[in-house]
């Protein structure tokens, strides 16, 4: 049942591909439902990803996500990629995510858990609670993970829900970025002008 989620191979730098969702599609990202959640919508749409924040309309990732059955447990999708991480090296993460209930008249009980995860950590979680009609939520999460091994892990979101899908209900992720802490860029900044300097 738990699959190996981090595997140790030859060592490359990465970084999340496609995570502001400019090509307009899903490319460069693994969408895979959870143990009985499904989504019954998976397109990239123009969107202001934080309302009356700073940011404008872009392209963003949009989803219907929840669950198959009532009866089993909360169900949605998982949104990841597959980055080399470097132990006792601090990653900052970070992501966009907002959900809007599209009905002038119902509102749902819940719009979605996101959830940041690496492997089978969850780094952050926004349960973005209950919707009146025609509401929106929206919320940046952030903050800071060091890995404590070496080796490929599946980076993203897990979105899921406490109800079956409601085609009025939708959830909105942009900008999803995991990278090496500040600290750990200058070191690598550092390295690059010693080695323009000996030229
Ligand atoms: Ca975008
Ligand atoms: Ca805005």
């Amino acid at each position: 049942m738990i699959a190996v989620l981090c595997v140790a191979t030859a060592a490359q730098a990465e970084m999340l591909t496609n995570a502001g969702f400019e090509t307009g599609d899903w490319s460069g990202w693994t969408v895979r439902t959870t143990e009985n959640g499904m989504t019954t919508v998976q397109d990239v749409v123009t969107y202001d990803i934080d309302g009356p924040g700073p940011l404008g309309e872009s392209l963003v990732g949009h989803l219907d996500v929840g669950k198959v059955t009532a009866g089993g447990p909360n169900g949605g999708v998982e949104v990841v990629q597959a980055l080399y991480l470097t132990a006792g090296t601090e990653y900052a993460f970070s992501a966009n995510l907002s959900a809007f209930m599209n009905d002038e008249h119902w509102g749902n009980g819940d719009g979605g858990h996101f959830e940041f995860i690496v492997g089978d950590k969850v780094l952050e979680t926004w349960s973005s609670g209950v919707f009146n009609p025609m509401a929106y939520k929206y919320y940046e999460m952030s903050g800071s993970y060091t890995p404590t091994v070496d080796g490929y892990c599946d980076v993203g979101l897990r979105i899921t829900r406490e109800f079956l899908v409601s085609t009025y209900l939708n959830q909105y992720i942009d900008n999803v970025s995991f990278v090496p802490e500040p600290a750990s860029f200058a070191l690598l900044a550092l390295g690059g002008l010693a080695v323009l300097r000996r030229r």
